[in-house]
């Protein structure tokens, strides 16, 4: 067992002082006491709170953050710039992506998002074949190399393999572009088996599956995946993309007169269990309806801005007792700190108020979004993660609040003052599962990752 000692912790009661948290050589709290001595203890100065969730990750995308930027790259046809030109920008890019280029980007992806300080990653997982299209002679290979990834980059991982078998609603066929993704569902559940008997029992894993979209799938097929996979384990996680885009809420409504939120609500029995990502598009109606299901909307805010989404009803989907989490999907951005801000400077721009999504009088924003995408994110990832509390694993992260703008903050002020007034990254040091990740801002695998990424980068832009 180690113990470690920390000035100041949130827990789940609250900013807590002198915070002495005893791990299980397997990585859990096993004992947490508060105001305790700390003779003898490993002390770490600064604040601890708890690792965050990245609840939606499509990690090949990293390598084309800021690749999507100019006008008329794909549409080349007048049309204006669009999430569906960006989408064959990124769709041109995965053409020709080996297994060795996934496990280089998922490194160095990873080992960025434990320096910013994400414990777990959901990866939503669609690129299955390789580059004609066919099973590689290990069907799950891409996913094994990205679950590999994580475990050498020391983050905990909900891996999801996507199921993808149509080009749009009413079981269109498929376009070439989309064929790496393609299967049908025995062979994507062979893909789900072999997951869960290789990693389902595995510290720091849990297997779900992703069906892609309602484009991606039809109902007969999301409802045969949802059984089968609850053949295996009924309470895995299911995620999947809806309504990011109102040219999917058009679609669906010629297909079958409901709305996507809608349709899915009313077809599928939503429970905790499900994500939700993006939403973005709900009426008011659906928004509260996704909100009593208590699944989680997984919200990606610099991602829906960069692709130019629209604005998830926040506020509203929070009054209502809705369950939110975080991602950094395209990564855009690799950075909590940017998805809960841009979380509340939507809301801000759109109202013409402040403080949107503080949930009331003297409320802090802060910490009214960070306590909410670690409920949300751990849900989302079916792990036991998202509080400083006993038998929960010790994924923690630590502030250093030695130096401006966190110097001398109190409690919700060092959250406000991180999420909203910090340029820098003062997270420190990152625990998964009580082992010493990051430590001092670095990263014992910086040097590897980053060579790895480039001569990825060397291969892949000649
Ligand atoms: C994806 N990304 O699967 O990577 C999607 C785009 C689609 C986001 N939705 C493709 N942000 O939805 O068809
Ligand atoms: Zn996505």
């Amino acid at each position: 067992m180690t113990t470690l000692h920390f000035e100041k912790a949130l827990l789940p009661g609250g900013w807590a002082e002198n915070v002495t948290i005893g791990v299980t050589d397997d990585g859990f709290i096993h004992s947490l006491e508060t105001d305790a001595e700390s003779a003898g203890i490993s002390f770490v100065p600064g604040v601890a709170l708890p690792g965050m969730a990245n609840l939606h990750s499509h990690a090949f995308q990293r390598a084309l953050a800021g690749l999507g930027e100019v006008s008329g790259t794909a549409t080349k046809s007048g049309k204006p710039d669009s999430f569906w030109s960006w989408r064959t920008v990124m769709y041109d890019f995965l053409a020709a992506l080996q297994p060795e280029d996934i496990s280089a980007i998922a490194l160095k992806l990873y080992v960025d998002m434990l320096k910013a300080g994400y414990t777990t990653v959901a990866e939503f997982h669609y690129l299955h074949h390789d580059t004609q299209g066919n099973a590689y002679s290990d069907p799950a290979e891409m996913s094994a190399r990205v679950i590999a990834a994580a475990l050498e980059a020391g983050i905990g991982i909900t891996h999801l393999p996507v199921l993808y078998s149509h080009g749009g609603f009413a079981g269109k066929p498929a376009q070439p572009d989309q064929r790496r993704f393609l299967n049908g569902l025995d062979d994507f559940m062979t893909i789900v088996t072999a997951l869960h008997t290789e990693y389902g029992a595995m510290p720091g894993v849990r297997i779900g599956i992703a069906p892609h979209s309602l484009r991606a799938v039809t109902p007969d097929l999301l409802g045969a995946a949802v059984s089968a996979l609850n053949q295996l384990d009924a309470t895995a996680p299911i995620h999947i993309h809806i309504a990011e885009q109102t040219r999917e809420v058009d679609e669906c409504l010629a297909w079958s007169g409901k709305r996507p939120v809608e349709w899915l609500l009313e077809n599928q029995s939503i429970d905790q269990r499900w994500c939700l990502i993006h939403a973005t598009h709900m009426s008011d109606e659906e928004t509260d309806a996704l909100a009593a299901s208590k699944a989680v909307a997984g919200l990606c805010p610099t991602t829906e801005a960069n692709l130019g989404d629209g604005l998830f009803p926040a506020h509203r989907f929070l009054e209502k007792g809705g369950v939110i989490g975080i991602g950094s999907d395209s990564h855009i951005s690799v950075n909590l700190k940017e998805e809960l801000r841009w979380l509340e400077y939507g809301q801000r721009l759109f109202t013409r108020q402040r403080a949107v999504l503080s949930g009331g009088p003297q409320k802090s924003t802060a910490r009214r979004l960070y306590d909410a995408a670690l409920i949300g994110g751990a849900r989302a990832c079916g792990q036991p993660i998202g509080a400083l509390e006993v038998g929960k694993r010790a994924d923690l992260i630590v502030l250093d609040c030695s130096t401006s703008p966190l110097y001398g903050r109190s409690d919700d002020a060092i959250l406000d003052s991180w999420i909203f007034g910090c340029d820098t990254n003062p997270v420190r040091d990152v625990y998964v599962a009580g082992r010493h990740i990051v430590q001092g801002g670095h990263h014992g695998l910086d040097q590897i990752a980053e060579k790895q990424f480039q001569d990825m980068l060397k291969r892949r832009f000649k």
